[in-house]
């Protein structure tokens, strides 16, 4: 058999340019789409350049890989194939996503932020761009796992106005091995998956779920900010994070739903840019101009989010920030809950370290709260009574504790993930786990012991300062 020529016909014969009466033999296609038609479906096949349609009383799976022979015809202005033979291959699939992803526009639009964080993450943003308008194109089935923060929600609304995805809530900031379980399981069948983690997978405790996960065969696409202490970058394909790029304790402020909306601007996706100040609302970053509004945005989401359970869908938010009453109803809540909790923060707040860096615990086991404001609000309602000098805000509870520092603490070297890596070297037997930023991190503990981890980190911030 002459498999040169065949070759040769199939370099000619892109999908891209076949007119009425033209033939192919053999050519390796993947199904983008199906649509039903009467009596059977219309499946929508692309080789990586251009897409033809055929139909089939036969069922196939979008995804699925073909070898297709056939001829062309014009069925009022579509393109369709009149198939001759066809053969199911599996081997095919990552070439023509390759194929998709060199072929797929992004637009270079001057990003919301300039710097030199935004400037050295422009690649990844224009590859995470490329990824989703390729897998919008060849119909791919996406997992979007967002962390349940108004950070992580904003950049979710954001990334799914560039894509359809399965979205479900993380409520988390590690992604466990149970986690990794289930979506391997909610993936079987499906050809080529794509998971986004959003918000959230940097940590050590979820190298080992990410580990199983890109075994099982699924892409990975991780955007996050917390510091990279898990090696996300091994455990994952595609890694967007200001860590990949720099070392300084503000990397943290380029929040993911930051970067989500970076990647929808260049995905060409319009009007999308009101979701980055409101995720910065949310985790208190100020790489741009925030707003009242924003801040109300942001509150609400995240009054919503410790209301609702794991996995809740992204629509869930979406209604609510659309349903002016339900909104204004849920902001007035929020707003209650926060200053309700005001006059008890400040009854149980102590100063334990007067120094160059002070440090504070509040109580938060005393503090009148149901489940908003949770231990972490709790503790940076403590932190914006301490004022501007040098401070660290532990709010301690039974088994966990949760830091704030600020810029003067920072400056003298107090950075909260650091404080933990070493904890969780000289007392592992009292620390069940825990990371995050240098300003704002949370260490789970044994019962007990919380006391001595107190007192361990008012050494290290002696030390420090
Ligand atoms: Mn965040």
């Amino acid at each position: 058999m002459d498999s040169g020529h065949i070759k040769w016909e199939q370099d000619k014969m892109s999908f891209r340019n076949l007119g009425e009466g033209n033939e192919i033999t053999n050519a390796e296609c993947i199904i983008s789409k199906r649509m039903r038609s009467r009596g059977g479906s219309i499946y929508k096949i692309t080789d990586g350049e251009g897409e033809l349609e055929f139909e089939s009383h036969s069922h196939f799976d979008v995804g699925q890989g073909l070898l297709v022979s056939g001829k062309v015809y014009n069925d009022r202005g579509f393109m369709k194939l009149r198939v001759d033979s066809l053969e199911k291959n599996e081997g095919i699939y990552p070439q023509i996503l390759e194929k998709i992803e060199a072929g797929v526009q992004v637009k270079e639009v001057p990003f919301l932020v300039s710097g030199e964080i935004p400037d050295k993450l422009k690649e990844k943003i224009l590859l995470c761009a490329k990824k989703l308008l390729a897998a919008k194109k060849l119909g791919r089935h996406i997992i979007l796992r967002f962390h349940n923060d108004a950070d992580g929600i904003s950049g979710a609304l954001a990334l799914t106005k560039i894509v359809r995805a399965y979205t479900s809530q993380q409520n988390s900031a590690n992604y466990s091995v149970y986690d990794a379980m289930r979506d391997i399981g909610n993936l079987q069948g499906e050809k080529n998956p794509l998971v986004i983690l959003l918000d959230f997978g940097c940590g050590v405790e979820s190298a080992e779920g990410l580990k199983i996960l890109k075994a099982s065969g699924a892409e990975v696409m991780i955007i996050d900010h917390h510091p990279n202490e898990g090696k996300a970058e091994e455990n994952s394909h595609l890694f967007l994070s200001p860590w990949a790029v720099s070392e300084s304790e503000n990397a943290s402020s380029y929040v993911a739903g930051y970067l989500a909306v970076e990647v929808a601007r260049a995905c060409g996706v319009p009007n999308v840019e009101y979701l980055a100040p409101i995720a910065c609302a949310g985790d208190k970053s100020s790489i741009l101009p925030v707003e009242e509004k924003d801040k109300e945005v942001a509150i609400v989401i995240d009054y919503m989010a410790t209301y609702s359970g794991f996995g809740n869908k992204l629509d869930f938010y979406k209604n609510a920030l659309e349903n002016k009453e339900l909104y204004a109803s849920v902001l007035v809540q929020a707003r209650e809950s926060m200053d309700r909790i005001t006059d008890d923060v400040k009854a149980n707040m102590k100063k334990r370290l007067d120094g160059p860096v002070s440090v504070y615990t509040v109580d938060a086991d005393r503090i009148k709260s149901k489940e908003f404001p949770g231990k972490g609000k709790i503790t940076t309602r403590g932190f914006e009574l301490v004022g501007e000098a040098p401070a660290v805000v532990l709010g301690v509870w039974k088994n966990g504790l949760s830091f704030r520092i600020n810029d003067g603490a920072i400056e003298k070297g107090v950075h909260a993930n650091e404080i933990i890596a070493s904890l969780k070297e000289e007392m592992a037997d009292f620390i069940t786990g825990g990371g995050g930023h240098a300003r704002a991190a949370s260490l789970k503990i044994r019962e007990g012991f919380v006391g001595s981890v107190v007192d361990k980190i008012i050494e290290k911030v002696k030390e420090k300062s």
